[in-house]
């Protein structure tokens, strides 16, 4: 029927001769814009609507600066992070999150690598870590994930608590009981430079950030400060070091070469730190 009512405007009215040659014209322009897109990163499965304005135009300085034709050989990156404390400028953060105050491996920092174009389309295996309310705190205070991972949020505390952000495409503000638990999809990337912030209405100290990234190069220091990459696109990276709790902040440029293992260790300062609060 639709079709039958498509044609017969056609086939009843008689064209004038030009008509078919403006048809012949348009007709090659209207077909290229149908034909079927190659798929994206955005239609795979787990990876919706990974857009990242800020890290994209981050990351293009590194790009741009990496040699055409490159080619898609990995390599490996491994290191420690430090924080060198300064008796003089004390970082009133350091007995949570360092160790030892004499080697100064700092734990909890956020690293991550950024370059849009070498980073596309890497593979990865989904998660679905939790964050725990216990003790009036959230358990780690400091996530990593990628976008479309899923994050279970619990409470083992014997009071109410409640989860909120007002950050990300999909604020939401949720209250969870003893023993109980909320499940939040995170579906954009906000990268190095926009964490999810995650609170507690009821207890104002409460606190925890989530990082999104858009590719599974990311790391969430533990107690010894290591971090490891492995199988990386070979190329020129900004190499992100982020504190939340803490409020420190710095990056390098760091260069992966084919089969090879780059080693990078990286000290903060009280210079690493940001102005205002966490
Ligand atoms: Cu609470």
């Amino acid at each position: 029927m639709l079709i039958h009512k498509k044609l017969y405007p056609i086939q009843r009215v008689r064209q004038p001769w030009y008509f078919t040659l403006i048809l012949w014209w348009i007709l090659p322009g209207c077909s290229q814009e149908n034909q079927p897109q190659p798929a994206t990163k955005d239609s795979q499965p787990n990876q919706t609507a990974v857009t990242n304005d800020q890290t994209a135009k981050d990351g293009a300085a590194a790009a741009d600066e990496t040699t055409a034709g490159e080619t898609l050989e990995t390599g490996s990156l491994e290191g420690v992070i430090y924080y060198d404390s300064d008796p003089a400028r004390q970082w009133r953060y350091s007995r949570y999150y360092i160790q030892s105050r004499s080697t100064g491996e700092l734990a909890e920092a956020v690293v991550a690598l950024r370059n849009t174009r070498l980073l596309q389309q890497q593979p990865y295996e989904a998660s679905e870590p939790v964050i725990d309310q216990r003790d009036y705190r959230f358990i780690p205070e400091t996530l990593a994930i990628h976008v479309g991972d899923r994050v279970k949020f619990t409470n083992a505390d014997t009071v109410l608590h409640n989860v909120m952000t007002r950050d990300g495409i999909d604020p939401f503000s949720v209250n969870i009981g003893t023993d109980g638990s909320y499940m939040h999809l995170f579906r954009r990337a906000g990268g190095i430079s926009r964490p999810i912030r995650i609170g507690c209405i009821f207890h104002g100290a409460m606190r925890s950030w989530i990082y999104v990234f858009a590719h599974p190069y990311f790391h969430v220091t533990q107690r010894d400060g290591s971090f490891s990459f492995q199988d990386v696109p070979a190329g020129e990276y900004n190499f992100d070091i982020v504190h939340p709790a803490g409020n420190l902040s710095t990056n390098q440029v760091v260069t992966i070469r084919p089969g090879e293992t780059t080693k990078l260790d990286v000290r903060l300062s009280p210079d690493d730190l940001r102005k205002g609060t966490p």
